[in-house]
């Protein structure tokens, strides 16, 4: 920060290790989003943040002022066609990004199977299933053979021009229904990014229900086939995610230890980090230097990724990625794609911290650029750790918030929360969906993604509280879960502390937290599975689009949030955003809030604070339970004994007892 001042004037501030932090003279120097939101003094553009701004032709920029028979675009568009425009090239870069990530899994996928990586395929089971899926023969052959094809034909639907995705079948039949009668059944998955480019350009489709048509099929392209296939195929890879303890918050950083932070979102490059980080000849160089090892920690979803899979340790979500480097405590921050600030290379610029940039993708200044192989990733791991030893002796002042971390358990995939409230013996959502049936559960609440600075990271807290002090059970993904994570709702002690009677009852007697961290925001296609999952153990609905479930990205930042949410709308999932730049066009803002629900059975919605987002969330889940007919007022609920044996069957969760994961 440059002045104590503007630490304290921030109010938006709210993490008690940020605080720390940047209250230390070492952090006044470093000058973070947060002085940079405040030194810009002046608000967002109003046609900008309505969504009707528009500069895709060289006549514009244009700004268009609804109803204003002079304000509208040179060309003549109008306040609807520009933010309809505007909306569905958000939800295809939101898409692109999602699918470039999972083309690459894809590809390092292909190439483990053929054994050109240091990873093998750990989760047979899943394998299987999802060769099952695209009908390939798995009898009497080799997995690595098995996995060749599937990957072969995965990569394939990239660039498939006809036909469908082929996991689109996952669905719930009527919600598939629904995608063929309107006609967004995506056929490719590069195609609809590359449609929906073409029909937002100048001149092209110019009506904003047929613009959303193809927004609807865009992100049905990353939910269901982009974002689907990379978190399936990289729990093939790298091992399904079961619940196992770990630590999160600025605090896991060691002073003993090489410090290496892993930021960005592909995790093939954090996995061979962590094979090396064990290689003999790395720990002797890091003995050599004076440190006991290295200490991996992660940063945003690739930290997520390591976290889930093996308990590594979190350093910080995308608003703590500058705080992490102005610890002055890091070695080396390696990044790939997705979510990092051009500023981190800033903040060590009078440090002895190196960022290494590993995808050619993405460079930036002032950092060095070590480009990542999938097919030496090894080697490449290795020379990245080998930077980072060279700069431990160089380690200046340094500061460690060291009291600030906290416990969370993690690691609930959508096949792991059907083991836990299902047993051992008997694997199904069916006590979900009685849970949600007899009241003790009232519903399910996502909050996905994001983080920003202009909104403090209460506002995750707030929400998360209130929903689950109403009995709804919350599954949180990216960034989200990191802040809740440093709230400590991901411990299963806070069903005790903040839950509703009814879901701490079924917490407790699971061992689980009310808040089950799901992945990183790729993983929000695991959402659509678990909401699939529920439609098909019945009692709640045909679709999707009857469960008494919702979804939030409270603090969206990236336009790959809206990605998501589109897809969860047009899959049936109501989902509530803050600050949508849809408002400047006043039709095309009414069909995202109410006229999509005739379409697809739900729609986006809008709400401010954290109070009003958990109110809507938690009217649509009563709604939802209304027109189900489960929503009649529940007597306080005694678990009696069947009701805990039937939990009791799954109980305890694996890994939960077990010490801090990771090489902490
Ligand atoms: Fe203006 Fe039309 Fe060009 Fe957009 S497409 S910048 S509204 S002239
Ligand atoms: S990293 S997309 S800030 S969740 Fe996935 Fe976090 Fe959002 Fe980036």
């Amino acid at each position: 920060m440059t002045s104590q001042k503007g630490c304290e004037s921030c109010n938006t501030i709210t993490g008690e290790s940020t605080i720390d932090l940047l209250n230390q003279d070492l952090a006044k120097q470093v000058r973070t989003a947060y002085d940079r939101l405040e030194d810009r003094g002046m608000s967002a553009c109003l046609f900008g943040s309505g969504g009707t701004c528009c500069r895709i032709c060289n006549m514009g920029p244009c700004q268009i002022i609804d109803g204003v028979e002079s304000m509208i675009g040179v060309c003549g568009a109008t306040a609807d066609t520009v933010a309809a425009r505007n909306f569905a090239r958000i939800v295809a870069a939101g898409t692109a990004a999602h699918t470039d990530h999972a083309r690459e899994m894809v590809r390092g996928f292909i190439a483990t199977a053929k054994g050109e990586t240091p990873h093998e395929i750990k989760d047979v089971d899943k394998l299987n299933k999802m060769a099952e899926l695209f009908d390939i023969e798995i009898e009497g052959r080799d997995k690595n053979e098995i996995a060749l094809e599937l990957g072969e034909r995965a990569l394939a639907e990239f660039g498939q021009q006809e036909g469908t995705l082929t996991m689109l079948k996952r669905a719930p039949e009527k919600q598939q229904e629904i995608w063929k009668r309107e006609g967004v059944e995506p056929r490719g998955i590069d195609r609809e990014v590359v449609e929906t480019m073409h029909r937002t350009h100048m001149g092209v489709d110019q009506e904003y229900h047929n613009i959303m048509k193809q927004a609807a099929r865009c992100s049905l392209a990353d939910g269901w086939g982009a974002s689907m296939l990379s978190t399936e195929l990289t729990d093939i890879m790298f091992g399904t995610p079961v619940p196992i303890r770990a630590i999160v918050d600025l605090g896991v950083l060691r002073e003993d230890m090489v410090n290496v932070t892993v930021h960005g979102h592909e995790p093939l490059l954090a996995e061979s980090l962590c094979l090396a980080a064990d290689d003999e000849e790395i720990l002797a160089l890091a003995k050599k230097v004076g440190a006991k090892g290295i200490n991996l920690a992660g940063v945003c979803c690739t930290g997520n990724e390591i976290l889930m899979r093996r308990g590594i340790p979190v350093a910080g979500s995308f608003i703590q990625q500058e705080m992490v480097l102005a610890t002055g405590a890091v070695e080396a921050m390696v990044v790939d794609v997705q979510c990092v600030m051009q500023s981190v290379a800033q903040v060590v610029k009078n440090k002895h911290t190196d960022i290494i940039t590993t995808n050619y993708r993405a460079k930036m200044p002032d950092a060095i650029h070590i480009q990542f192989e999938e097919h030496d990733a090894y080697n490449c791991a290795k020379e990245i750790l080998k930077k980072a030893i060279g700069n431990f002796k160089k380690r200046g002042e340094y500061y460690i918030p060291e009291n600030k971390k906290l416990d969370v358990v993690v690691g609930f995939s959508h096949e792991t929360i059907n083991y836990m409230l299902g047993g051992r013996f008997r694997q199904s959502y069916r006590p979900l969906n009685d849970n949600i049936i007899n009241g003790r559960i009232r519903g399910v609440g996502a909050l996905v993604g994001c983080e920003h600075y202009k909104y403090s990271d209460d506002v995750h807290f707030e929400i998360a509280k209130k929903l689950i002090e109403n009995n709804v059970l919350v599954l949180v993904t990216g960034c989200a879960a990191q802040a809740l994570g440093r709230r400590g709702l991901l411990r299963p002690e806070a069903a005790t502390e903040y839950a509703g009677e009814g879901l701490k009852s079924v917490c407790e007697t699971v061992g689980m937290p009310p808040v089950l961290h799901v992945g990183s925001c790729v993983d929000n296609s695991r959402l659509l599975i678990a909401l699939t999952e529920m439609v098909k153990e019945g009692g709640l609905g045909d679709d999707i689009s009857e469960l008494p479930a919702v979804g939030s990205a409270p603090l969206w930042m990236s336009e790959k949030a809206v990605a998501i949410g589109q897809y969860f709308v047009t899959s049936g999932a109501h989902v509530v955003f803050q600050n949508l730049p849809t408002t400047g066009a006043k039709a095309f803002n009414e069909f995202i809030l109410k006229g999509m629900k005739d379409v697809y059975g739900a729609s986006w919605g809008v709400a401010e604070t954290a109070e009003e987002i958990a109110d809507a969330m938690i009217a649509a889940i009563d709604e939802k339970r209304d027109a189900l007919g489960i929503n009649k007022k529940q007597e306080r609920v005694l678990m009696d004994m069947q009701m805990r044996r039937d939990l009791e069957a799954g109980q305890a969760l694996p890994g939960a007892g077990c010490g801090h994961g990771g090489n902490q």
